[in-house]
Parts: structure tokens; C-alpha cells; sequence
């Protein structure tokens, strides 16, 4: 097991790196590759088995697949290094956007499959934006014989930095078994098991290593006009000089170093460690370039975690200076700092600058707050939790457990921002938001581990409602004699079609007293009771009521009596005036790599869409915004079909635009269902 932080003296303050990238690219495999060679754990667990280091949560191990965030610790070279191994799946994004702000380098792990290239534009493109230094590790090199020139130009047509090859593999057949360093030029064998050796620079690689380093230097002059002048007049720079242009222009985002290997062979991982090493900014340079606040103590929250034992967790990277136990923040106690090493966890009484730690029962903060003495407060350039794309209705399986449901809610959202639940008026379900049914299922499978309460969860219900085509007026009378006095209430409205969008209107035109005006308010009410369920079982909308005539009785007219009178107009009028259902339509705005763009406009026309027009995607190259309006009931999973077509990439938002009438089969069908589910109740 690695050694407890607090007994490790660092010459260095302790770096942090991702490990992001496509789902299954190989990321909690390089993870316990990374680990093993370094020493930290004494032998390595496969996927397979569910023996990884990372994925220690059930969740994980269930699905064979990161399902959150594993934090990670070794040292190597007598440096402390924490690794962020973040889920791939698209629908567990959020995860490895929170974790990438906390780094000071991510390492893009992915797979040498031409065709998925495309795959790894989202990240990189994130990584870009917050202008985070990355490298690219190409993995699983062991696999398949893709020409390495072929891939780094697919690569790079999804990169928008260039991409920099810092080595070339040396080949036996379809074998990799080792790879020339294109900055020392020193070769390099794999060695199973043990570190390499070095080896003369075999003959056949001579040509390829020649143009690759020549490639590497043109991409760097680009960016300092002391190597471009060296490089016109065929001087060799010097190595130190490539180096810290290297590490320069890593560090300010400029290229993208790319390596490659094998987690499962753990080939290539002490090479990627030397250049994390040698080439990876320090904490003082991220606080910098993460805006950190002045001040001698700076810390900052990426993830929150509710741990049923010790409460809550705020996951941080300590910027600068040193977090005590028991310390404030504002008016923020904190208690407990915590080592959280895959699945264990052991208690620090201190942190300091570049450690990532979790601080415990900091209540009232939140992910992406700053944290100094002072208080706590968010970041401003946090990322806006990502939008939902998937909804389901929740209920819990034991009807006593609703409190619990909801305060397992709570904490599962205030873990995971891109998860967001309401409850539906219309509809009466609580209905849960994500970005997937993935993504879902695993949040109702913690909430059940972790706050101990089981959930159903169904396909939610379409916010239907219905109107009207015509008018009507109307004479009701509600009389009843009972023993004592009786209820007396007499009206006479007319009901008119409104325009869509226009709601609900009630007026009166009482003249004479005919209704004594203190009793219209309770015929109002009475309207207005109805329109929760018009004739085909759905709220009424745009609609407006006249009150225009009565009558009244001194002693047996009451509230109650006008009330229940105008319900019971409504209940009379309405059949009358050419019901019709309405739905709702949303304004769907979906991004997609623009070769994908002619099958989702398929897809958004089988689904009953209007197609607005499309445009390219700002500030994404090579990306289509298609906007449609589509029927709501049409929603359930078109991101299932969207991704599916685009290779996961296909996004959407969508804002509630307008109703829109529905009749004929399909409309009849959702007046059958509801009556059906009405009949069940
Ligand atoms: N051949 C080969 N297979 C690998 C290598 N690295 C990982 N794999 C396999 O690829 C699959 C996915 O590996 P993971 O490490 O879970 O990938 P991941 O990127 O962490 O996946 P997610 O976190 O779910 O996105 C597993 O079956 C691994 O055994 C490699 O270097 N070579
Ligand atoms: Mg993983």
C-alpha cells in the first residue's frame, strides 16, 4: 500500500493528474498500471475481475465500468503524484469536467481505432476552453497494427492543438517492442515487468525517428523564435532548449505531447511517468492559471461525496498553504481531513499546497467553491452543471420511505450537479434529470447503497393539457334542500376559446346584484377547480369565463354553494365547446459533428419534428446546431437514437416552446391511456 502522505518528505509539492478520456480507452487500467510500477500496490487486478485498485464502489464493480471518480496516490522518483481516474461514458461527463479543474495536467487516454477518433473531440475540446495542459496516451498499442503516422493524423484532425509525437514505436512484425525518444534520440526495449533497456537506435526506425523529431521541432518553433531561426539555419538546438520549450507549451496549452503504450502490459507507463515528471506544471503554476484568490491559505472543492459513516466529504485540491483540523472557513468548521486512496480511507491533521484531500462536514459548501479563511464562495469560471437529456419518474418502493427518498435526492444531486429532480405539477410525479438512463440507474443503485431507501423508476409522464374550439353559454343551477337551510346557487357564464398561450381568463358582467359581489370569488373558485381536469382527463388552458347572470337566495345561497355551482357550469359547459388535447412542444437545439448531421434530421422527422434550419456549432469546428421543434412525448430517448447514430457525440438542450393541438389516433390513444390509468387508481 502506498505510504501515508504526512511521512513522505517532498522535494516537490504533490501533482495531481486526470486520466480522462472515451469510455473503456483503458483509464483504471493505466490507473493500476501506474501504481504497480511505481510500488504502490504489490500486484495487478483486472477489469474482469473486479480487482482493479480503481472502481472500488459496487456500482463499478457491477457494471464492469467507472461509474465516478477514483482518487488515487504513489510516489515515483521520490515525487507524490494523486490521479483522478474519471468514468469515460458520456453520460458521466459532469464527473471528469468537476475533476479536470483541480489538476495540473490531464492525460487523454485512448485507443488506437481510427474510427473512433471522433470520440475524443468533447474532452479535448473542454480541455481547450479551460485552457488545461494535456498529453495524449495512446493505449492499448498491443492491440491491432495501425500505422502510428495514420493515427496521429486522424488524431489531430480532432485536436485543436497540435499534436506533438514525442516518440515512435520500434516494431517486430505487429509487435511493439519498444520506441525511440524523440527529443534524446535514445532507443529504448520493453522489458516485461521491469523497467527498459536502453539499445542502439535499430536501422529500420532511422528514417521515421529523423522525420518525426523534425516534426516536433517545426511544431515547437512554431512558438519561440529562437529554435525557428536555429531550425532555417539547420542548427541542432540544444536539448535542454527543446526540453523547456516542450514543458513550456504543455504549460500554457499550446501542444499536446502525445505517448503511447500499454496499461495492461504496462508498456510505455514509466516512460509516461518521466514526462510527467520532467514536463507537468507545478501547483503554484495551476493556482495561477486557475485564477486561485491571493492569501496564505487556498483551497478549492471538485467533488462532494455523501459517505454514510463520516457525512460529507468535500473532495479538494489544496492551492496554497496548509489546512489544519478544526480550522474555519468563513463560518464553516472543519472536521476531519481525510486520505482517500481508492476504496480506503484514513485521517490527516493536516494538508498542504498541491495535496487533494477530502475535507469533512464542510455543510454549507458546495463543488466548486474557494476556500480560504475568510469563507467560501464559487468559483466564478466553475462549469455550468451540464443540461439534462433523460427524465424519469421515481417513487419510492415503500410508500413510508417518501422523506427518505427525497433527503437520499438531496445528497445524490449536491453529488453529481448534472442530476436535478422536481416534482411535476401536472403530472404529480417526482421526476428525476440526467444525461442518461446509464447515468440514472446508477444514481438510484448509490442511493439505495448509500441512504439506504429502494426506488422504482418509470418512463415519465407527458405534461399534457387540453382546450377548447368553440364556446358555449351556459345557465347551471345548484339547489339542494337538506334538513336545516339548504345550498342555493345559481349562474349563468359563457366560455370562449382563448389563443394559445394565453392561459386563463375569468371576468364578470353582473348588473343589478343579480350575484351579490362577495359570492363571485367562490364561483371564480369553482371555475377554476375544474380546470384541473377538463373532459379529457387534462388541465384546462386558454380558456376564459364570463360570469354574466345569477341568482341568489338570502338565507341558503353561501361560498360553498356558488363554488360547487361553477364547477358544475364547467362540468356542463366544456363537453360542448369542441375539446381537444394539447401537447407540449419543446424547442430542441442539438449539437452533432456535422457528417452526422443529415441522419439526425431523420431522426428528428420520424420523431414528429419541425425542422427550424441548422447552423454550425459556434466556436466548434466541423459541428452542427440542428433546431427542430419536437413533441415532448417524442423526447423519451431520442438521445438514446442521437448517440447512437453519432457515436455518443450528439447532444441537445431543450427549453418548453409552445402547446400544440393533437387530435386523430394518436391523441386518442393518450385520452385512452389516461382514462386507463385513471380507472386503475
Ligand atoms: N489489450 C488491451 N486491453 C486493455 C488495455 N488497457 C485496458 N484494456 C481493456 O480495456 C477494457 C476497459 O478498460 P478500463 O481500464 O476499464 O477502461 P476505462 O477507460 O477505465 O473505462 P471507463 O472508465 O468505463 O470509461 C478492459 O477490458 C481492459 O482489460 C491495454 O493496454 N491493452
Ligand atoms: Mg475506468
Amino acid at each position: 500500500m502506498p505510504s501515508s502522505p504526512d511521512q513522505i518528505v517532498h522535494p516537490a509539492l504533490p501533482r495531481a493528474a486526470a486520466l480522462v478520456g472515451p469510455q473503456s480507452s483503458g483509464k483504471t487500467s493505466l490507473l493500476e498500471s501506474l501504481l504497480f510500477v511505481t510500488g504502490a500496490i504489490g500486484r495487478k487486478g483486472l477489469i474482469k475481475d473486479g480487482a482493479t485498485f480503481g472502481d472500488a464502489s459496487e456500482e463499478a464493480r457491477a457494471r464492469q465500468m467507472s461509474t465516478e471518480l477514483s482518487v488515487a496516490h504513489t510516489t515515483f522518483l521520490d515525487e507524490h503524484w494523486t490521479f483522478l481516474d474519471c468514468p469515460g461514458s458520456i453520460e458521466l461527463e459532469q464527473e471528469a469536467i468537476n475533476a479536470l479543474m483541480a489538476v495540473d495536467v490531464a492525460i487523454v487516454v485512448c485507443e488506437p481505432d481510427l474510427a473512433r477518433a471522433v470520440s475524443l473531440s468533447p474532452v479535448l475540446r473542454l480541455l481547450d476552453e479551460y485552457a488545461i495542459p494535456h498529453i495524449l496516451f495512446i493505449n492499448k498499442m498491443d492491440t491491432g497494427d495501425t500505422k502510428t503516422a495514420d493515427l496521429i493524423q486522424t488524431l489531430q484532425s480532432v485536436s485543436g492543438r497540435p499534436l506533438v509525437l514525442r516518440e515512435v514505436p520500434i516494431r517486430q512484425g505487429d509487435t511493439i517492442t519498444g520506441y525511440v525518444d524523440l527529443v534524446s534520440e535514445r532507443a529504448y526495449q520493453y522489458n516485461p515487468g521491469k523497467p527498459s533497456s536502453l539499445i542502439q537506435i535499430p536501422d529500420s526506425v532511422k528514417d521515421r525517428e529523423q522525420a518525426a523529431r523534425q516534426e516536433l521541432l517545426e511544431s515547437l518553433a512554431d512558438f519561440d523564435d529562437t529554435l525557428l531561426e536555429q531550425l532555417l539555419e539547420d542548427i541542432q538546438p540544444p536539448q535542454e532548449d527543446v526540453y523547456r520549450q516542450l514543458t513550456k507549451d504543455l504549460a500554457d496549452d499550446l501542444i499536446v505531447p502525445v505517448l503511447f503504450g500499454s496499461a495492461e502490459k504496462d508498456g510505455g507507463v514509466r516512460r509516461l511517468l518521466k514526462a510527467l515528471r520532467h514536463e507537468v506544471p507545478t501547483v503554484e503554476a495551476t493556482a495561477a492559471r486557475r485564477g486561485a484568490p491571493d492569501g496564505a491559505v487556498v483551497a478549492q472543492v471538485f467533488k462532494t461525496v455523501h459517505a454514510p459513516h463520516t457525512g460529507k466529504q468535500s473532495f479538494a485540491r489544496v492551492w496554497r498553504g496548509r489546512i489544519t483540523d478544526g480550522m474555519t472557513f468563513g463560518d464553516t468548521k472543519l472536521s476531519g481531513i481525510f486520505h482517500i486512496n481508492g476504496g480506503s480511507t484514513s485521517k490527516l491533521t493536516e494538508a498542504t499546497a498541491g495535496q487533494v484531500v477530502a475535507l469533512g462536514r464542510m455543510d454549507a459548501v458546495e463543488t466548486g467553491d474557494v476556500l480560504t479563511p475568510a469563507g467560501h464562495s464559487r468559483a466564478e469560471d466553475w462549469p455550468e452543471p451540464l443540461s439534462s437529456v433523460f427524465s424519469m419518474a421515481v417513487a419510492p418502493e415503500n410508500r413510508a420511505d417518501e422523506v427518505k427518498m427525497t433527503g437520499g435526492l438531496q445528497r445524490l444531486v449536491e453529488e453529481d450537479p448534472s442530476i436535478t429532480f422536481r416534482h411535476d405539477a401536472d403530472t404529480g410525479e417526482l421526476q428525476l434529470h440526467g444525461r442518461g438512463e446509464i447515468h440514472l440507474q446508477i444514481a438510484i443503485d448509490r442511493m439505495r447503497r448509500k441512504s439506504n431507501v429502494a426506488v422504482t423508476a418509470r418512463q415519465a409522464q407527458v405534461p399534457y393539457k387540453e382546450t377548447i374550439r368553440t364556446g358555449t353559454k351556459l345557465h347551471s343551477r345548484f339547489k339542494r334542500q337538506t334538513g336545516g337551510h339548504g345550498q342555493f346557487a345559481d349562474v349563468h357564464i359563457e366560455v370562449k376559446a382563448l389563443e394559445r398561450g394565453a392561459g386563463f381568463e375569468f371576468t364578470e358582467s353582473i348588473v343589478g346584484g343579480a350575484i351579490p359581489r362577495n359570492y363571485i370569488p367562490a364561483v371564480e373558485a369553482g371555475v377554476r377547480d375544474y380546470l384541473k381536469r377538463g373532459p379529457l382527463g387534462f388541465p384546462v388552458v386558454d380558456v376564459a369565463v364570463n360570469l354574466f347572470d345569477g341568482q341568489f337566495h338570502t338565507v341558503d345561497s353561501s361560498d360553498m354553494a356558488f363554488r360547487t355551482c361553477g364547477r358544475q357550469a364547467m362540468q356542463e359547459a366544456m363537453p360542448k365547446c369542441g375539446p381537444v388535447l394539447l401537447e407540449p412542444i419543446l424547442e430542441v437545439v442539438i449539437s452533432v459533428p456535422t457528417e452526422f448531421t443529415p441522419k439526425v434530421q431523420r431522426v428528428l422527422s420520424s420523431r414528429r419534428g419541425q425542422i427550424l434550419g441548422f447552423d454550425g456549432r459556434p466556436g466548434w469546428d466541423g459541428w452542427d446546431e440542428v433546431k427542430a421543434y419536437v413533441p415532448q412525448a417524442e423526447m423519451h430517448d431520442l438521445i438514446v437514437e442521437l448517440r447512437s447514430l453519432s457515436l455518443g457525440l450528439a447532444s441537445y438542450t431543450c427549453t418548453f416552446h409552445h402547446l400544440q393541438e393533437l387530435s386523430g389516433r394518436l391523441a386518442d390513444r393518450v385520452i385512452e391511456l389516461r382514462q386507463e390509468t385513471e380507472a386503475a387508481q
